[in-house]
């Protein structure tokens, strides 16, 4: 490796390793890399699976890329020799934030789990240029700037594939770009990224603004454009269909060049479709094949026989339904075909609840993925009953068969093996290194759970986690931690359903306990990280608040001591990575019913986390592992908030009206102190949206969760005890590999 290393550093700026700038250094290690991944046997099989998805949230690659290969421990031990470090290193790249959160980000681990397991899989997504906006927080606000991560050498490989996709008055030429995703056994995939030739980084004005009309050179841009006015809407149909176009075209063309026809399509192809942003492919493909020749009953039984799809969320919001008349403008070759596929839905029932087309003349994209695809999953097996008994109950009466779940699940390889190396070198001490390979060998750690030496080590591990953590913290935002206090974090996309306003009023409480006398045995030191929707008011509002409170507890000696507030600026995989294996309470209080999954959860479990959570997607999955006295549950039951919206019986003013306790608590968002240091408006709009509709219903569980929480803290004292729960969830964490999830696919679904 040293010589290979040396040799690149030469050719490319003649330097060696002991003269190379660290960005110099990355660049070589990268195209090295690069060759040994090329190097790799494919995989091969006799049906291939394309993982269709809008993201994927692969985060850095270097360290990962080096795991799987095997050469994470050269590579470190070469730089050491030369005086530099890998994790200093790493840091010349850029992370590609090619998704939003959880949906991107699984299907990233999914794709480490594909290759892993030796299963042939590629990805296929687009090669956004800007990544998910970067977040800079101003003024206690949030600002977009764009985040652009596409450098002269980078891990893309231009594979000299190309195809045309037409459009309403126009086509475009679709790149087809690579990026190699090594499995952790020797065998390699790809994650085929789609672009347009003729993008144009220069169209981008102040901030993220740009002409959203302009298709030809906006298309692949910005991950999801603003989609708060039509010309944003209208962009992300143009987004869509070029990426099923293009992966459609490279099905077919993959599907001859290994000598099959179109005839056997299905024996050879699985479409993976994650969440509805690529149902186009449905039509997109049933089109291809009948321009082959193919009669249109044989394309659509194919087809059918060819494409699964995954649903993500209940929010009916997220369900996505396009106008007819912009499939009419951007795509007018799919119109008919959609009519079709319409008519033979309503032929097969009358229901207007399963219809493709409505009354309103807009496609409901999951009607489309249901009716012809062959497999519908649900993310946990909370979210998979609730589909089948509410949201998408006429169709589980229509089609049982197709219904399943499959619990997700995160790769082990990055969120243990790389993000927490002492916790994965101890781990390995004690049980050996089996659980590598296989994460149900985690389990071997029970035995240990009444062993005070092994306790006191994984608090050892966990504190110097905290000093990690607190010394990032310090050099990027000049945030000093007190890595003795608690460290309570909650990471993930703002969004009022996973309620971080309810985390908000947390934090009043305990300001006015301490402003009260009330000290706690501990210091705590909140975290939270989020990212909000450009157009999102509300969920901009909360970050507002946030960021208040962490100015008005900062700036009172009283409080100070006691209690920090921090908001981490610009939330993403790498912060993730830093930020996980430090935590000691994990925050994942959505209101239950509404998360499908959460994968945060897992990763927290995976790193020594306790989790207080409600009983919401996969947490209720984390509690019959690890048993109620190894996790802090609290809140409503799905059955009664599913309950409470059936009947409109949930009304947030009662709460507010008849309980001064709560009342105390929510009237402190326009109190005087943080109207002085605050934005009114954006106070008083928060403070009116949860007295006068808390459609999340923060106020319901507010007061348990309180109580939970100061149960956990007071819990946290007794250091063995905490230790030994901890010790528990990692034990139990095996079950969220996302080897496991993956091999399930392919049991019940794929059949590679
Ligand atoms: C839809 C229409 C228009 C514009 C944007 C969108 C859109 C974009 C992104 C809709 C949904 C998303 C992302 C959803 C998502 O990340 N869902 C999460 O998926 C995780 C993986 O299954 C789950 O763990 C989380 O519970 C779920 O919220």
């Amino acid at each position: 490796m040293e010589q290979r290393l040396q040799s690149i550093l030469q050719e490319r700026f003649g330097k060696d390793l002991d003269s190379a700038a660290d960005q110099e250094v990355y660049t070589a290690l990268m195209l090295l890399t690069k060759e040994r991944m090329a190097a790799m046997p494919k995989t091969e099989g006799k049906r291939k699976l394309y993982y269709v998805s809008a993201e994927f949230l692969i985060g850095k690659l270097l360290s990962n890329n080096l795991i799987n290969l095997g050469l994470f421990d050269e590579a470190k031990e070469l730089l050491a020799r030369h005086g530099r470090e890998l994790s200093v290193i790493e840091e010349a790249e850029l992370e590609p934030s090619l998704g939003n959160g959880g949906l991107g980000r699984l299907a990233a681990c999914f794709l480490d789990s594909i290759a892993t397991l030796g299963l042939c899989g590629d990805g296929a997504g687009l090669n956004y240029h800007e990544g998910l906006f970067y977040q800079k927080l101003e003024n206690k606000k949030q600002k977009e700037e764009k985040n652009p991560w596409i450098t002269p050498e980078s891990w893309l490989t231009d594979t000299g594939a190309r195809f045309t996709v037409p459009f309403g008055g126009f086509s475009l030429q679709s790149v087809m770009y690579d990026i190699g995703v090594p499995g952790y056994n020797g065998q390699c995939n790809q994650l085929h990224l789609f672009d347009v030739e003729t993008v144009d980084e220069s169209i981008i004005g102040e901030g993220i603004g740009f002409d959203k009309r302009d298709i030809a050179h906006n298309l692949t841009l910005f991950l999801y454009p603003d989609d708060s006015d039509e010309a944003g809407r209208l962009l992300r149909v143009y987004q869509q269909y070029f990426l099923v176009s293009s992966t459609a075209q490279l099905i077919l063309k993959e599907l001859k060049e290994r000598g099959y026809g179109i005839q056997d399509l299905h024996e050879h192809v699985a479409v993976q479709i994650n969440d509805t942003h690529p149902t186009m492919i449905i039509p997109e493909l049933i089109r291809l094949l009948a321009l082959e020749g193919m009669s249109m009953d044989d394309a659509i039984r194919e087809v059918s026989l060819t494409c699964a799809y995954t649903n993500h969320t209940i929010l009916a919001e997220a369900l996505e339904k396009w106008p007819m008349d912009f499939m009419r403008r951007a795509v007018p070759q799919l119109v008919p075909i959609i009519e079709e596929l319409d008519r033979r839905a309503k032929q097969r029932s009358g229901d207007p609840r399963v219809a493709i087309l409505d009354d309103q003349d807009r496609v409901h994209m999951a009607h489309i993925d249901i009716h012809y695809g062959y497999s519908v999953n649900g993310v946990a097996a909370l979210h998979t009953e609730i589909l089948k008994t509410s949201e998408l109950r006429p169709f589980y009466e229509l089609y049982p068969e197709k219904f399943n779940n499959k619990t997700n699940g995160i790769t082990f390889r990055r969120w243990l093996l790389h993000c927490d190396q002492p916790l994965a070198a101890y781990l390995e001490e004690l049980i050996g290194p089996g659980f590598k390979k296989d994460a149900a060998e985690l389990e071997k750690l029970l035995a240990y759970q009444d062993d005070q030496q092994v306790l006191d080590a994984l608090r050892r591990i966990k504190r110097q986690n905290k000093e990690q953590a607190a010394a990032f913290l310090q050099k990027t935002q000049g945030i000093t931690l007190n890595t003795d206090s608690i460290f309570d974090i909650q990471v993930k996309r703002l969004h009022e359903y996973k309620r971080q306003q309810m985390n908000a009023l947390y934090a009043i409480y305990k300001y006015l306990e301490i402003k009260a006398g009330k000290i706690p045995a501990r210091p705590v030191t909140m975290i939270f990280g989020a990212k909000a929707a450009p157009a999102y008011t509300i969920a901009k509002d909360i970050i507002h608040l946030i960021l208040c409170l962490s100015q008005l507890i900062e700036s009172d000696p009283e409080v100070s001591p006691h209690l920090k507030v921090v908001m981490v600026e610009n939330y993403n995989v790498t912060k993730a990575e830093k930020l996980i294996p430090a935590c000691d309470i994990s925050e994942q209080i959505s209101l239950a019913s509404k998360e499908a999954s959460g994968t945060g959860n897992m990763k927290f479990m995976l790193n020594g986390a306790l989790t207080l959570g409600t009983r919401d997607g996969a947490n209720v999955e984390i509690e019959q592992l690890v048993g109620p006295e190894n996790i802090y549950t609290f809140g409503k039951s799905s059955e009664e908030v599913i309950r409470l919206y059936d009947q409109g019986a949930y009304h947030a003013a009662d709460l507010y009206d008849g309980d001064p306790e709560i009342a105390r608590l929510v009237d402190f968002i326009i109190d005087k102190k943080m109207i002085r240091i605050g934005d009114v408006e954006s106070l008083c709009r928060l403070y009116k949206e949860i007295v006068g509709k808390d459609w999340f219903m923060t106020l319901l569980d507010v007061k348990e969760y309180i109580a939970v929480k100061e149960k956990m803290l007071a819990d946290y004292e007794d250091e063995r005890a905490w230790s030994r729960k901890a010790l528990v969830n990692i034990a139990k964490a095996g079950f969220f590999s996302s080897d496991r999830t993956i091999a399930e696919y392919n049991r019940d679904i794929w059949h590679l």
